[in-house]
């Protein structure tokens, strides 16, 4: 078979920035569900970097609005220079959450990447939540409700400069899709940072299809895709092995035809995989969803396509 492209599965084993434990397990359990093995069924090759390692999880109240501040930035610095490391290869890496502060590191260390390399960067955010809390916005202080706008460059210093450019991202390079949960102060903070947000009414009036295609319009030979997947993004009646299911997500339909428009474009050159929850989970059923998507993602289609 002939390889069409390598990718990195660099696991992240930790919860430090959600409210809920068990995404520390999320790693393991993509492995279980066979990611790796699925995706070499498709003709890409696959190396398993293994695990980071990071602090643990001390579960604390907030402090000065963060919760564990100190250990999302260690965990932090950790994906970003081991995303970093495979970007530098060639390689596609695909980061196995943990809870999703670890986007800011897995995307300021894409944007770097960029940054050398001359390339656009186009994020596509899929989510339940938009995740552009601030200190003084957030109602949880859990720091995976505020990975956005640490990377558009509102946050702690020590969070914000991580990839060694403030802001690592610009927000016009952010597209939102499937959003149904944003707090109060978070709302008026995403209408005045004019983030491109596709909520799911968006969605139930003009399709995935329309909405898809919007989403990735512009994509140019230069531009490099990053997909932030968190699988609350999915309706929790498919996926239930996530911390903060809201409820009237997309369906299994529409998760796959929005997965297939992205792998039609050919420009997805990173992923994540976040906020995968097992201790919640039902027979390891959403992460099967889960490669199930990602099987998608890499071109997997019903027929062969013209
Ligand atoms: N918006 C809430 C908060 O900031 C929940 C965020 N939870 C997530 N985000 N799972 O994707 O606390
Ligand atoms: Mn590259
Ligand atoms: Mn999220
Ligand atoms: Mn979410």
């Amino acid at each position: 078979m002939t390889i069409l492209r390598s990718v990195s599965l660099i696991g992240a084993p930790t919860d430090i920035g959600a409210g809920a434990r068990g995404a520390s397990m999320g790693p393991e359990a993509m492995r279980v569900a066979n990611l790796a093995q699925t995706l070499e069924g498709h003709g890409v090759e696959v190396v398993d970097r293994g695990n980071l390692s990071g602090p643990y999880n001390p579960w604390q109240p907030p402090v000065n609005g963060y919760r564990h501040l100190p250990e999302v930035t260690a965990w932090n610095r950790a994906v970003h220079e081991a995303v970093y490391a495979e970007l530098q290869l060639g390689r596609l890496p695909i980061l196995l959450g943990g809870d999703h502060c670890l986007g800011l590191g897995s995307i300021s260390a894409v944007a770097r990447h960029c940054r050398e390399a001359g390339k656009k960067l186009r994020v596509l955010w899929l989510d339940a939540h938009a995740d552009f809390n601030t200190s003084a916005l957030t109602p949880s202080g859990n720091i995976h409700g505020m990975p956005v706008a640490c990377l558009c460059g509102f946050g702690p210093q020590e969070l914000i400069e991580i990839g060694g450019h403030v802001p690592a991202i610009s927000p016009k390079w952010v597209r939102q899709i499937g959003i149904r949960s944003v707090d109060e102060g978070e709302k008026r903070f995403v209408h005045e940072q004019d983030l491109e947000v596709f909520d799911m009414r968006y969605i139930d009036e003009m399709g995935m299809r329309h909405t898809m295609e919007l989403a990735l319009a512009t994509l140019d030979a230069n531009t490099h895709l990053h997909v932030s997947f968190d699988v609350d993004f999915l309706d929790p009646e498919i996926a239930p092995g996530v911390g903060t299911t809201i409820p009237g997500g997309p369906t299994y339909r529409e998760a796959q035809l929005c997965m297939e428009m992205i792998a039609d474009t050919g420009r997805m050159a990173s992923l994540d995989v976040m906020e995968l929850n097992p201790a919640l989970d039902v027979r390891n059923k959403t992460a099967l969803l889960a490669v199930d998507l990602i099987e998608s993602l890499f071109g997997k289609s019903t027929l062969m396509r013209k």
